[in-house]
């Protein structure tokens, strides 16, 4: 194997994450989209330790986890002389592991509490965009039945978005808390993996210019409202200024 594949869907803010993570340490790699419900069979036959996406295929291990491969990338030698790790990590570990368990989850149940409910043409693209043609078919037959599949798994609904809403207001309350005294990073003033996090699982009610997929994509109109009235909040900025400045 020439580079390491990393398997995505392209929708996935934990994905942007780990793509962000090999692009940053210049970590030449292969970005392999997987169909939606094909993902845990391959994981389990790539030897992944979890089924969800980002994993990572190397040419000596398969790495499992958006935090996982952040650690494999920060032990590989590049050129990058930046450390992520920050200048406390326990500090920028425990933001990060706040963002990854409870932002990135509750953001994406907002999200597609109301997309996949009530708009679910809307998301179908972006699960097909990066597929081979044969797959793309497969997804648009199959849709009827792969979005009921999703609204079960990730417990959806118009009760479950409003409770997921006032996680991911409360934990925008807490990120604004953290840059109110005007530092420039999370954890002050270096970059570190908790702002990469931040604002790789931050981007989907943000859209930033520079991110991959989010502003090419069509939001449904309550998801989108709430866009606008956050624009100017702290961390809505401080997410369009790490990927300005670091994306
Ligand atoms: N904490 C994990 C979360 C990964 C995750 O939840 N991935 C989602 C996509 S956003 C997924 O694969 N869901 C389908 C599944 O788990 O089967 C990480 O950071 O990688």
């Amino acid at each position: 194997m020439n580079k390491p594949i990393l398997y995505v869907f392209n929708i996935s803010h934990y994905c942007e994450k780990a793509r962000w993570a090999l692009d940053y340490f210049g970590i030449a790699h292969e970005v392999r989209h997987v169909m939606v419900g094909t993902h845990r069979r391959l994981a389990k036959k790539l030897g992944a330790k979890r089924g969800s996406v980002p994993f990572l295929q190397t040419h000596d291990c398969m790495i499992a986890g958006s935090d996982s491969i952040l650690d494999w990338c920060e032990a590989q030698p590049t050129s990058r002389p930046l450390s992520l790790v920050g200048k406390d990590s326990e500090q920028v570990r425990a933001i990060e592991k706040r963002l990854d368990d409870v932002l990135g989850v509750h953001v994406r149940r907002y999200f597609y509490s109301d997309a996949l409910i009530n708009s679910p043409e809307l998301v179908r693209p972006l699960f097909s965009k990066g597929l081979p043609l044969w797959q793309r078919a497969a997804v648009t037959v199959g849709w009827s039945r792969i979005v009921p599949i999703m609204i079960k798994l990730m417990d959806l609904g118009p009760h479950q978005g409003q409770e997921s809403l006032a996680i991911v207001e409360q934990e925008l309350a807490w990120c604004d808390g953290l840059l109110s005294d005007g530092r420039p990073y999370l954890c002050g003033d270096q970059w570190s993996r908790a702002d990469l996090t931040a604002a790789s699982l931050w981007a989907p009610v943000v859209a930033p210019k520079e991110h991959p997929v989010y502003p090419h994509a069509v939001y449904p109109s309550a998801v989108a409202a709430k866009m606008k009235e956050w624009t100017d909040r702290p961390t809505l900025q401080f997410v369009r200024r790490m990927y300005a400045t670091h994306r």
